[in-house]
């Protein structure tokens, strides 16, 4: 055999094998399927923080009736991620950031990073008291508990040895923990007689109200809970959709009006709703902030009523909603709620993003409410019912 015909075999058998390997490789793939779509089952990309409050898609809106759930919520950049489809109860169920991560700033910008600084390695005397005290009313504590704090620091506070920093924090996490005591914080219990226990949420516009309610809704059906969510902010077209969507993306229905309609009538509805569908837990949204010819108190008041009228015994909750990065202001907002409605626990929202979660002792001690949840960022699972022992350890890094 001569070089060329070596040549002109190899060649052969070389293309006679790449034919067999390409003819494999078509037979492996399943019938009709587009290369195209291995992209589309790609995770979707997260959604920008800011990006996050604003609906960009229409939602359709029928008066007083439910938006249906669809069987596969379509991706919005309006809302977090979507939680997983639960069929009851979800397991393990899913946690949000540790309590250490959500008061990083405050531990480390805030008064904790200051108090460390004012005490390591001083000896105790009336100049680092002050400075103490300068240091808590920094993180929003309010004069009246950094004040007691301070007294107690004053007239109880036994130094031992060493580094003074360490132990004026145990001191403190110790005297926080007095002062969240005796108050039911945490989740608020719902054992109603007849379902459905309703939940109302109130606050001041921005303060998180809408997306508190779409991370509870997820949380309690995480839980077993069967829901259905209330659009009550008919003012703002944007508020409605925000909650249908938030409703698509947990999977629980929602009663949404139309703009303009009254607010008390859409509950009303959503009342009776929640009674025929043996509906576990209703919750409320209402307007923060109205039109200058409607009474923010008056129209509260009203919706109260009407919970009332079309749930007997209902609203069983009364949620405030409070903006933790507004320190002391949130607790002066909280006067006018309190006056329209009988508030029964406060909600917190975004502890991730402030430097004043010394606002939370305040809040506590001031208004003698419980805090029943923490909203720790703008995530579906970003919310933990609210607990004392916990708050205390991480906020003072005590173990
Ligand atoms: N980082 C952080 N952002 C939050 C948290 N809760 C809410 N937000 C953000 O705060 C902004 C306002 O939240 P909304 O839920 O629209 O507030 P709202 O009280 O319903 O506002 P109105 O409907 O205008 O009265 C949104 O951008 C939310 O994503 C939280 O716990 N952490
Ligand atoms: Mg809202």
């Amino acid at each position: 055999m001569d070089l060329s015909t070596l040549v002109v075999s190899v060649l052969g058998l070389a293309f006679v094998v790449l034919v067999v390997l390409v003819v494999k490789r078509m037979a492996s793939r399943k019938p009709g399927r587009l290369l195209i779509e291995d992209d589309l089952d790609q995770p979707e990309l997260p959604v920008p923080p800011e990006r996050a409050s604003v609906p960009t898609r229409p939602i359709k809106k029928v008066t007083g009736t439910q938006l249906p759930v669809p069987a596969k919520p379509t991706p919005t950049p309006a809302v977090p991620p979507a939680a997983p489809e639960p069929s009851k109860l979800v397991f393990p169920l899913p946690v949000a950031k540790p309590w250490d991560a959500s008061l990083e700033r405050t531990r480390k910008e805030g008064f904790i990073a200051r108090l460390s600084e004012v005490f390591h390695r001083g000896t105790l005397d009336e100049a680092l008291v002050a400075q103490a005290e300068e240091a808590l009313l920094t993180a929003d504590i309010g004069v009246r508990t950094a004040s007691a704090l301070v007294d107690a620091l004053r007239s109880e506070f036994k130094p031992g040895h060493g580094d003074l920093g360490p132990q004026v924090l145990r001191f403190l996490h110790d005297h926080t923990l007095e002062m969240l005591s005796g108050l039911p914080h945490g989740e608020p219990v719902l054992d109603v007689a007849t379902p459905p226990a309703v939940i109302m949420v109130v606050g001041v516009n921005g303060t998180g109200k809408t997306t508190t309610i779409g991370k509870m809704a997820n949380y309690y059906k995480n839980r077993g809970k069967k829901l259905l969510l209330a659009a009550g902010d008919t003012y703002r077209a944007a508020g409605m959709d925000q909650l249908a969507i938030w409703g698509e993306r947990v999977g629980v229905p929602v009663v949404v009006g139309k703009p303009g309609q009254d607010p008390a009538s859409v509950m009303f509805d959503a009342g009776k709703q929640a009674i025929e569908q043996g509906v576990d837990l209703l919750i409320a949204d209402t307007a923060g902030r109205l039109h200058t010819n409607v009474n923010l108190v008056d129209e509260l008041k009203k919706v109260h009523r009407v919970l009332g009228k079309a749930v007997p015994g209902g609203p069983h909750e009364v949620l405030l909603l409070l903006d933790s990065t507004m320190g002391q202001n949130a607790v002066r907002q909280a006067d006018v709620f309190r006056q329209a409605v009988d508030v029964t626990g406060i909600a917190l929202a975004k502890l991730d993003g402030t430097a004043k979660g010394g606002v939370v002792l305040s809040i506590a001690r001031d208004m003698g409410l419980p805090i029943r949840f923490v909203g720790v960022g703008e995530g579906i699972d970003d919310i933990r019912p609210f607990d004392a022992k916990e708050f205390a350890r991480a906020l003072f890094q005590v173990d």
